[in-house]
C-alpha cells in the first residue's frame, strides 16, 4: 500500500516540474499565452530582448520603436519572426560579431555570414524605414513569406533573392523602387504572388513578364509609373497573346505619355506606343507563314539572348545563326519570341 503511494506520489510530482519550469521567460509587457509565441507587440520596446529562449518558434515585435535588431546568436527554432510598424532603415540577417574576434578570425573581412534565424519561413517587416532589401537573404534559404510592403526600397542588386527557392509570397507594394533586373526573379520557383504595386516603376522588360509568367506568380503592377512608349511594343504583344489564349494577364495602367495616362496598357494598339525619337523604335516583329514539315530558321542571336517558343516551358538559347525550328507541325504555331536581357527582343509570329 504504502509502495503504491509513493507511487502514486512521483507521478504527480514528473508532470508537475514541466509545467512550472517553462514559464519563467517571459519580458514584462510581453505576452506568452502560447509556449511557442512571445508576442511583444505593442509593448513599447526600444531593443529586441537578448537570450530569448530557443523554445520560442513565433516572435512578435511588431508596432514598437525598434531601430534596429542584431541578435548575437543563433535562433535555430525561430519560424515567424514579425517586425512591422517599427523604424527599422536596415536590417542583416547575418550574426552581429564582435568587432575583436571579427579583426582576429576573419582578417576583417565580411566574408562568411552565420545567419541568426536559419530557419526563418516568414518575415514580416512592412511599415519600416528600410532602403535596401535585408541583408543576408542567401543565409536563409527556408524563407517562404517576406513582407516588405510600405518601406523606402528604391534598388534591388541582381543576385540579392537567388536562393529563396522557397520563397512563395513578395511583398514590396508602396516602396519606391524604379527599375528590376529583368532576371530579378528568375530563380524564385516557388513564388505564387509578388506585389510591386504602388512603385515607381516605368518599365516592364519581356523577359521578366515570361519568366513569371513561367513561374506561375500572380503579379501585382498597378500604380506605377508605365511609360506606354515604344519600348512596351514586345511586351505589349505577348500579353495581347497570352490574353487570347484566355490567360489572365496582369493589369497595367499607363502613367504616361500624357495622353495615354489612365489607359489600360492592354487595351492599346501597336501604333498607340510611340517614342519621339525613331532609334529607339527598334522592335522587330514579323509574321512567318510555312508549311508543315519544313523548316526555319529565325535569324536573331546576339550573346545573353533566348527564345521563348509556345509549350516549350523554359527559354532555348540560340545556337549560331539563330533559332532552328524543324519538322513543323501545328504546335509550333504562335509567337515565337527572342529576348535579350539588354535590348527589347524580337518576335516572329508562326502561322
Ligand atoms: C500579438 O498580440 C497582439 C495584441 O496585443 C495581436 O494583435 C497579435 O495578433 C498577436 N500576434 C500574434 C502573432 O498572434
Ligand atoms: C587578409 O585579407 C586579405 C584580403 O582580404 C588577404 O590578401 C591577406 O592575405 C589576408 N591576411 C592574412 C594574414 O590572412
Ligand atoms: C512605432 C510605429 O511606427 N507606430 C505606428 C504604427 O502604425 C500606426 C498606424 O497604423 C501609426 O499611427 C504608428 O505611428
Amino acid at each position: 500500500m504504502a509502495a503504491v503511494r509513493a507511487a502514486l506520489l512521483a507521478a504527480a510530482l514528473l508532470f508537475a516540474l514541466p509545467g512550472s519550469s517553462s514559464s519563467p521567460f517571459c519580458p514584462e509587457s510581453c505576452s506568452c499565452q502560447r509556449a511557442s509565441l512571445l508576442n511583444c507587440s505593442l509593448s513599447g520596446l526600444i531593443s529586441v530582448p537578448q537570450l530569448i529562449p530557443d523554445s520560442f518558434s513565433e516572435l512578435d515585435f511588431s508596432h514598437n520603436y525598434l531601430s534596429s535588431v542584431k541578435p548575437r546568436q543563433p535562433h535555430q527554432n525561430l519560424r515567424k519572426l514579425w517586425l512591422g510598424n517599427n523604424t527599422i532603415s536596415r536590417l542583416s540577417l547575418c550574426v552581429e560579431r564582435d568587432v575583436k574576434t571579427w579583426h582576429r578570425s576573419r582578417n576583417g573581412s565580411r566574408r562568411g555570414c552565420q545567419a541568426w534565424a536559419p530557419n526563418l519561413q516568414k518575415l514580416s517587416l512592412e511599415r519600416n524605414q528600410l532602403e535596401r532589401l535585408p541583408e543576408g537573404l542567401g543565409v536563409v534559404p527556408s524563407l517562404r513569406i517576406l513582407w516588405l510592403a510600405f518601406n523606402k526600397i528604391s534598388v534591388l542588386q541582381l543576385g540579392e533573392l537567388r536562393d529563396l527557392q522557397q520563397l512563395e509570397e513578395l511583398h514590396l507594394q508602396h516602396n519606391l523602387i524604379t527599375h528590376l533586373h529583368p532576371q530579378m526573379f528568375q530563380d524564385l520557383i516557388q513564388l505564387r504572388v509578388l506585389d510591386l504595386r504602388f512603385n515607381l516603376l516605368t518599365v516592364f522588360h519581356p523577359l521578366m513578364y515570361l519568366t513569371l509568367r513561367n513561374i506561375g506568380a500572380n503579379v501585382g503592377l498597378h500604380g506605377n509609373r508605365w511609360r506606354c512608349d515604344c519600348n512596351m511594343r514586345s511586351l505589349r504583344r505577348r500579353m495581347a497573346y497570352d490574353n487570347s489564349r484566355g490567360l489572365e494577364v496582369w493589369k497595367m495602367m499607363c502613367a504616361s505619355p500624357s495622353k495615354l495616362l489612365g489607359t489600360d496598357f492592354l487595351q492599346l494598339k501597336e501604333e498607340d506606343l510611340q517614342c519621339l525619337s525613331p532609334e529607339n523604335s527598334v522592335d522587330l516583329h514579323q509574321d512567318v507563314t510555312v508549311y508543315s514539315g519544313s523548316q526555319i530558321l529565325l535569324s536573331c542571336s546576339s550573346q545573353d539572348s533566348m527564345w521563348w517558343m509556345p509549350g516549350v516551358p523554359a527559354p532555348v538559347r540560340p545556337k549560331d545563326g539563330g533559332l532552328l525550328i524543324t519538322d513543323i507541325s501545328e504546335k509550333n504555331t504562335g509567337l515565337q519570341q527572342h529576348v535579350t536581357v539588354t535590348g527589347n527582343g524580337a518576335a516572329t509570329q508562326l502561322q
